[in-house]
């Protein structure tokens, strides 16, 4: 029995390899919030040099993106970040459903925590009030899911 959880107020990176996917479609909106993430990434301790940045033509690519990254470097975590935009085509049900089943897989493949930063929105306003607007800085959350998480497998131990 127990209880596994990680406050907010103690994410502490310090020691931490993280890989980061970005997608270039959209690419004033991906470049943001990857800003946001390097930042957070720094004021919770991870190391710039710990830092892996690879970036993909489009969202479809960060899930193979990721599984090399992990297979390759192993590290304790990968940060996704993308912007699919609905337009006027179905390509964007494709393109999103794929990166966020394919991400999760690598996850749950690999044990290593995928973090899912794409913004899947209607339109490039909705994108941006979520990399940096209104609506809060998913590069920014992506860090901050990113430590928690390799914190709470830490705790629960035993990993992969
Ligand atoms: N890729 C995105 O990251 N965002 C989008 O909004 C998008 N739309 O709308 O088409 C998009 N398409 C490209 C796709 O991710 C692949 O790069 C492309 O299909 C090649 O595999």
């Amino acid at each position: 029995m127990g209880e596994y959880a990680v406050g907010g107020e103690e994410l502490d990176g310090a020691g931490m390899r993280i890989g980061v996917a970005v997608s270039r479609f959209n690419r004033p909106v991906t470049r943001t919030l990857l800003d946001g993430a390097r930042d957070a990434l720094a004021r919770y301790g991870v190391a710039e040099e710990d830092v892996t940045v690879v970036w993909v033509p489009g969202a479809f690519e960060l899930p193979l993106a990721a599984a090399r990254l992990v297979d390759a470097h192993r590290p304790d975590a990968v940060i996704a970040l993308g912007a699919v935009i609905r337009g006027e085509t179905p390509h964007f049900t494709y393109v999103a459903a794929e990166a966020a089943r394919g991400l999760q897989e690598v996850g749950l493949r690999t044990g290593v925590p995928v973090i899912f930063g794409v913004l899947t929105t209607d339109t490039l306003d909705q994108a941006w009030a979520r990399a940096g607007g209104t609506e809060g800085h998913k590069g920014r959350e992506a860090a901050a899911s990113a430590v928690e998480m390799v914190m709470l497998m830490r705790r629960i131990g035993a990993g992969g």
